[in-house]
């Protein structure tokens, strides 16, 4: 980060003396030393909370076995806190209670290949190496939850690859399919028990899949898949199988899984006839019946705003910093864009901050509304050939109000 320029710091000490009741927050210093979008002299007001999101608790676990969950407080993130903390990393399902001992813990891999294997955990911790940072979001993730069904860590394990590899694959084997302990005392109203997902042996290669032992260098939590997970970068969370034990090579007649089909609408497979016909029954699409005919379940670049500060000009002029992330893949740059109310006109957003390494960046955007009420924030992603599905179905967009201007 640049240092602050003596000038500045003058400036920013100057008027925090000055008004000694305003808090100042870490934000409003971090853009005042790098010399953006916030003014000079402005101090925060505090923050504008979304509204309409419902009452689901931010930084606490709730519920047992498949209905377990924590969402991140996406409001924290800053360009110094981008990496999910172990403990604060979101949760979609916790640890099955019939969990076998892991100190004996196996893969099995089987199916299409000439002499299955047991591989012991102890052997895939000696292979496992560093893999970098990625982002897990769950396909279910939504307003519900504050979007928080999302986080980001460095992760450590040993790519699928290297485990097919201790395998001669028949020459029918097409297909992998990973499963995982998926057995819970307690049950989910909305989630189908067992867990498992099929990748053509491409996808597998493609997206650098891999069985996870740590997460930001310490040993996986119970409830994040302990002993054993997959990552696939880029793939939403439900490919992401926890307490992984079976590897199973399989052709490409397979029939797609029940974790593939309760995943297929949010997963955005495209309904045929037969998905048709269940969703005007009142029942959820299911997606192809075989795994091959399934659409990568990759996640789309899409941006969310994460928390809106009030900031107050010396002169008493208020205004809004719209702070939120990008992820999903890289765009153009200026291709991120921003309205508030459809109606309001659309413009680039003021600043994207890349930092390399994270799987999502930070964005700001300065909001002057001229008349009190609520606002819709949508984001767009405006470049030829990027698919934006999600934010095409305005499934991020979030309200806030404002009072007074
Ligand atoms: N065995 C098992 N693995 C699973 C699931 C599950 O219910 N059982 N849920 C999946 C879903 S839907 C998501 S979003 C991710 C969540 O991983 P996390 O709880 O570590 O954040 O785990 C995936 N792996
Ligand atoms: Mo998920």
């Amino acid at each position: 980060m640049n240092p602050i320029s003596p000038a500045i710091r003058r400036h920013f000490l100057e008027v925090s003396a000055s008004t000694a009741v305003a808090t100042w927050l870490g934000p409003v210093a971090a853009a005042l030393s790098r010399g953006s979008a916030t003014a000079e002299g402005e101090r925060s007001l505090g923050t504008v909370p979304f509204v309409g999101e419902g009452a689901f608790p931010l930084g606490a676990t709730i519920g047992s076995g498949l209905g377990r969950r924590r969402a991140l407080d996406l409001s924290t993130l800053s360009a110094g806190s981008l990496l999910t903390p172990e403990n604060g990393f979101f949760i979609r399902t916790g640890c099955p209670d019939p969990l076998p001992p892991t100190a004996s813990w196996k893969v099995r891999v089987h199916g299409l290949v000439d002499a299955p294997l047991e591989v012991p955990l102890a052997d895939l911790k000696r292979e496992a190496v560093p893999l970098g940072v990625h982002l897990l979001e769950c396909a279910g993730n939504s307003r519900a939850a504050h979007f928080g069904l999302m986080s980001a860590a460095r992760w450590t394990g040993v790519k699928l690859v290297r485990v097919l590899e201790r395998v001669h694959l028949h020459r029918r084997a097409s297909q992998v399919l990973v499963s995982g302990f998926d057995e819970h005392s307690t049950l989910d109203p909305g989630s189908v028990p067992g867990a498992s997902w099929i990748f053509s042996l491409d996808q597998v290669r493609k997206s650098g899949a891999f069985l996870a032992t740590e997460l930001n260098g310490t040993p996986l939590s119970l409830d994040h898949g302990f002993p054993l997970r997959l990552v696939v970068p880029g793939w939403y969370g439900c490919t992401a199988i926890k307490w992984v034990n079976e590897v199973a090579l399989v052709d490409d007649g397979a029939l797609a899984t029940d974790q593939m089909r309760e995943y297929a609408g949010r997963t955005h497979q495209d309904a045929g006839p037969r998905d048709r016909s269940l969703v005007e029954a009142g029942r959820r699409p299911e997606g192809p019946r075989l795994a091959r005919d399934f659409q990568p379940a990759t996640i789309d670049p899409a941006a969310i705003p994460v928390r809106v500060e009030k900031l107050g000009s010396r002169d008493g002029a208020v205004s809004y910093r719209i702070v939120g992330i990008l992820w999903g893949g890289r765009i153009p740059p200026r291709a991120l864009s921003i309205r508030f109310n459809p109606d309001l006109g659309e413009a680039p957003v003021d600043e994207i901050e890349g930092d390399g390494e994270a799987p999502w960046t930070l964005w700001s955007h300065r909001f002057r509304p001229r008349a009190p009420g609520r606002y819709r924030i949508e984001l767009a992603i405006r470049a030829p050939g990027v698919r934006t599905r999600r934010l095409d179905l305005g499934f991020y967009a979030r309200e806030i109000e404002i009072p007074s201007v």
